[in-house]
């Protein structure tokens, strides 16, 4: 018999599909193996991610910025080709890797002023003097004052104190990966940790390298208008250099609406001038400096001592 004709008599039958599954059922299979596959992919990230978290110690304070190397170059690129582009010549690429050659791989409870040597030689800037404006829990009035009178520089219209103002950053001894998760906390955990070794090594260069006469914001209406122990009192007071700096002139600022604890005329204000005397530095104070004033009244000019402002 012709092998054909037997495959007509006998057809094999047409292959039937393995599982008789309806369109929906279908569907359904096709999902599952979606959500079984995403479901795998989640927990291989997890593991790894909380295996990444896990070999960082755990602190108290918060962690690193998120993006912080894309924001350390950003704000450097943005300070020398923008704002300063006199120091354009400043290789932000090679700051951004010095900065963070300062902490990673470190201890971040064991912050010393040497860590950070290399990346403020990288951003030395030289600040004109009789220009530099220190300040004391006025942070955002002597700022504002500076946008105004941008020939004059607090630490933060620095290249550097403009990079890193804000952010917090920190490593581990035992990785070269940044902690995302959290940072020393400068009480709960250690003082001598990243951020504010960085602050109180810059803050004390900022001192030491200011010339003429120079200049502090103080608030007359906070409680301590004059603290011993802040970066301003206990860093940059001391630093300032008798031979280059003749006289600093305080500007004791009062909130249009808060108390006027603290005047010129105050002891706690007394304090520092007796400080900078022991340091042949001499000392002049004014209540509400009128330029910063007006700057207050600019934001509440209906308030009656704006009224009164010629
Ligand atoms: C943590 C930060 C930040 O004269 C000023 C500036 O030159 C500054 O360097 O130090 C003085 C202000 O510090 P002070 O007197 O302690 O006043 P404060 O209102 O308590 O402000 C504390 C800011 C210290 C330095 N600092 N510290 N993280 O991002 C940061 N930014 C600055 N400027």
């Amino acid at each position: 018999m012709d092998p054909m004709s037997e495959h007509r008599l006998n057809p094999v039958p047409e292959e039937k599909p393995c599982c008789n599954l309806s369109k929906n059922a279908k569907n359904c299979v096709g999902i599952l193996c979606v959500v079984v596959v995403v479901t795998i992919v989640a927990v291989v990230v997890g593991v790894l991610k909380w295996g990444q978290a896990r070999k960082h110690k755990e602190w108290n304070g918060k962690g690193t910025t998120p993006h912080f190397p894309e924001i350390v170059l950003g704000r450097c690129y943005t300070y020398t080709q923008v704002k300063r582009p006199e120091l354009s010549n400043k290789d932000c690429q090679e700051i951004a890797k010095v900065f963070q050659k300062a902490f990673l791989s470190k201890d971040p409870c064991l912050s010393v002023e040497q860590d950070y040597q290399p990346l403020m030689e990288l951003t030395r800037q030289a600040i004109p003097c009789s220009k530099s404006l220190f300040w004391s829990k006025s942070n955002e009035l002597a700022h504002q004052y500076t946008r105004i009178q941008q020939e004059m520089f607090t630490l933060e219209d620095s290249l550097l104190g403009y990079i890193a103002d804000g952010l917090t950053w920190c490593g581990d001894a035992g990785s070269s990966e940044m902690n995302y998760q959290s940072c020393p906390h400068w009480r709960k955990d250690c003082l001598n940790n990243t951020v504010s070794v960085f602050w109180d090594t810059v803050s004390r260069q900022f001192a030491e390298n200011a010339c003429g006469v120079v200049q502090v914001v103080l608030n007359g209406s906070h409680s301590n208008t004059f603290d011993k122990n802040s970066t301003f009192g206990r860093v940059e007071v001391h630093n300032l250099q008798a031979e280059k700096v003749p006289t600093l002139q305080a500007w004791v600022m009062h909130d249009l609406e808060g108390a006027h604890r603290h005047t010129c005329s105050s002891s706690l204000i007394n304090d520092l001038k007796v400080i900078l005397s022991t340091r042949n530095i001499s000392f002049t104070c004014e209540d509400n400096y009128r330029p910063i004033r007006l700057l207050q009244c600019v934001k509440n000019p209906e308030h009656s001592f704006c009224s009164s402002v010629k």
